[in-house]
């Protein structure tokens, strides 16, 4: 068993297309316990330093003006080995090799907007709550 707590964000073209509501359903119906939550909107900054790990790819850019585009809904997810079971329920990176019934497969747009982030390491997980909640807005 790994961690049980997870980070997500809904990303800007999901929330435009009005799917917060069906993914925030998809994401309790699966199990999940939301401790954490706000809807906001990343700066050029964060964007570029959540992601600082892509910095040197290609999609870079396109991605950071993605990401500060418009609103997200950022938060914490918590659930029995959280991080595998939450990229199970988003699916593949790209939309077009996600399973059927994934968030992905069913709310994205395409690799690029791909409607939802969700940690790929119980590491990853701690620094990227750490970088959107204080540990007053989180009721574990
Ligand atoms: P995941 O979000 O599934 O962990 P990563 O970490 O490889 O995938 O990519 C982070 C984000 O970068 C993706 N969610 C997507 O928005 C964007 N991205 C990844 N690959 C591409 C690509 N080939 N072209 C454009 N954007 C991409």
């Amino acid at each position: 068993m790994t961690g049980n707590k997870t980070f997500t964000m809904i990303k800007p073209d999901a929330v435009d297309n009005g799917y917060i509501g069906p993914i925030l359903e998809k994401i309790t119906a699966a199990g999940f316990k939301i401790i954490a939550m706000k809807f906001t909107q990343l700066s050029r900054r964060d964007a570029q330093e959540f992601y600082a790990i892509h910095k040197e790819r290609p999609f870079f850019g396109e991605l950071v003006d993605f990401m500060t585009r418009g609103p997200i809904v950022a938060a914490i997810l918590e659930k029995d080995n959280a991080v595998e079971d939450f990229r199970a329920l988003i699916g593949a990176t790209n939309p077009a090799e996600a399973a059927e019934g994934t968030i992905r497969k069913m709310y994205a747009t395409d690799i690029a907007e791909n409607a939802i982030h969700g940690s790929d390491s119980d590491d990853n997980a701690a620094i990227e709550c750490a970088f959107h909640f204080s540990g007053r807005e989180i009721f574990s």
